[in-house]
């Protein structure tokens, strides 16, 4: 096992909180005990979940204006692992990572999965990029990708895909994620139902390439970089792709790819009941796409699409089997400290919906009791599960604090002297 952190950092860190953990555990206990709740049950289960860590999100993201980079950025994919390996470490919810296809190229896949085991890390969904020109390509994506007028580009964007579907193979991964930003920036530049035929045509031939156990995801966004038509722009056009390809495709939530006061909770429902719900891409927002750190504005939204997934889970709607990861852009932040804040914000919603009394919540809802029915969301989720994410990492060998443990550590400082700043850099946003 390659642990970045000092193990022993970390438990002389736990120690100095571990009394008032057992205090506040035990104190939640009995409060759960009283509305008929297992502490224990909810602790395993909030123990069981992962979500996973972008590659590119362990970079300093960027705005269309301006990137401002922290010190000691990862500067390849092996440094990005090592942050990952750091996150996860200490906070103990993020167990896989997500690959971006060209910037976590490599020479040696065999190698990439041998250090990331190391690390006790795996690989989810594999990432395309048709959305931007790579060096010494063949054709331009200015004007599309899957969705091009010109079928050599499309050939490209096709060939490309099928590429990290053969890399996610060396690596373990079971998931090809495909978010295109093709659409058009004026009236009557584009022919809405040819290019959405030719994204079609395009994505069937990605999806002939899929190993027998792969899903595909697709990924909707309502606009951006196209801003007047986007051709996957809502769940709708998502659905509509998912169900044509065939049962390995279904449609992916990336929570700020939505038009304001859209109900994202109602949309996941929605899938889920299709059969269609691939998972999620976690971020909030409060104008648009603003790739904010998940649960930071917005938490009780973030809670009610957790009440479906929650529901679902209990009610065994069948197919039912979300992927989870972070999608959001740190601009200000160390990224490292956003992304294990993250991941137990997104744990800790889980959690919240978890203690949601669902018997009651029936009965309320048959009865048309409006008021019960929603105090009863309110009552899981106004339930400070702060004790059992801290045991739920403490028993992990996690850090009950891991951005106390992380600053105390010096690992940035460390990275600073070891990864001398690099021209341009990692970052990205999808
Ligand atoms: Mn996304």
């Amino acid at each position: 096992m390659t642990n970045p952190i000092d193990s022993g950092l970390i438990a002389a860190h736990n120690d100095k909180l571990a009394r008032h953990v057992r205090h506040d555990y035990e104190h939640l206990g009995e409060q759960l005990a009283r509305r008929g709740i297992d502490i224990e049950l909810v602790r395993e289960q909030t123990a069981a979940f992962g979500v996973a860590i972008p590659s590119w999100g362990v970079g300093t993201g960027g705005t269309r204006f301006a990137r401002f980079p922290g010190v000691g950025e990862p500067r390849n994919v092996f440094d990005k692992l090592s942050d990952c390996g750091v996150i996860q470490q200490l906070a103990r919810a993020t167990p896989t990572v997500s690959l971006h296809i060209p910037w976590d190229r490599c020479s040696d896949y065999t190698e990439m999965r041998e250090i990331a085991k190391g690390y006790g890390l795996a690989f989810d969904a594999m990432n395309s990029n048709t959305f931007s020109d790579q060096k010494g390509q063949a054709k331009s994506y200015k004007f599309g990708s899957l969705t091009h007028s010109d079928g050599a580009v499309r050939a490209q964007a096709i060939e490309h895909n099928l590429e990290c579907i053969a890399i996610g193979e060396q690596l373990g991964s079971k998931a090809l994620t495909v978010w295109v930003g093709d659409g058009s920036n004026f009236p009557g530049q584009q022919h809405f139902r040819r290019a959405f035929d030719r994204y079609l045509e395009s994505t069937q031939q990605i999806y002939a390439g899929l190993p027998a156990d792969w899903r595909m995801f697709l990924e909707h966004k309502i606009c951006e970089p196209a801003f007047y038509a986007t051709v996957i722009q809502d769940w709708g056009s998502s659905y509509l792709a998912a169900n044509a390809l065939g049962p390995k495709a279904q449609c992916l939530v990336d929570l700020g790819h939505h038009a304001p006061n859209v109900n994202i909770e109602m949309i996941v429902a929605r899938l889920i009941a299709a059969g269609k719900l691939a998972g999620f891409h976690f971020n909030d927002s409060k104008y648009g796409d603003d790739d904010l750190d998940a649960g930071s504005v917005a938490p009780y939204r973030l809670f009610l699409v957790f009440n479906e997934l929650v529901a679902a889970a209990h009610e065994k709607v069948k197919g039912f089997e979300p992927a989870y990861m972070l999608d959001q852009s740190h601009n200000v932040t160390d990224p490292i400290e956003s992304l294990m804040v993250s991941a137990e914000q997104v744990q800790r919603t889980y959690a919240q919906a978890l203690i949601v009394d669902r018997a009651a919540l029936d009965a309320a809802q048959d009865a048309n009791d409006a008021l019960v029915a929603t105090r009863l969301l309110k009552r899981g989720f106004e339930t400070d599960v702060t004790p059992i994410l801290q045991r739920v990492r403490q028993d992990a060998g996690g850090a009950i604090d891991p951005v106390g443990a992380y600053r105390a550590s010096g690992y940035r400082q460390r990275m600073a002297e070891q990864r001398p700043a690099v021209a341009g850099g990692s970052g990205g946003i999808v």
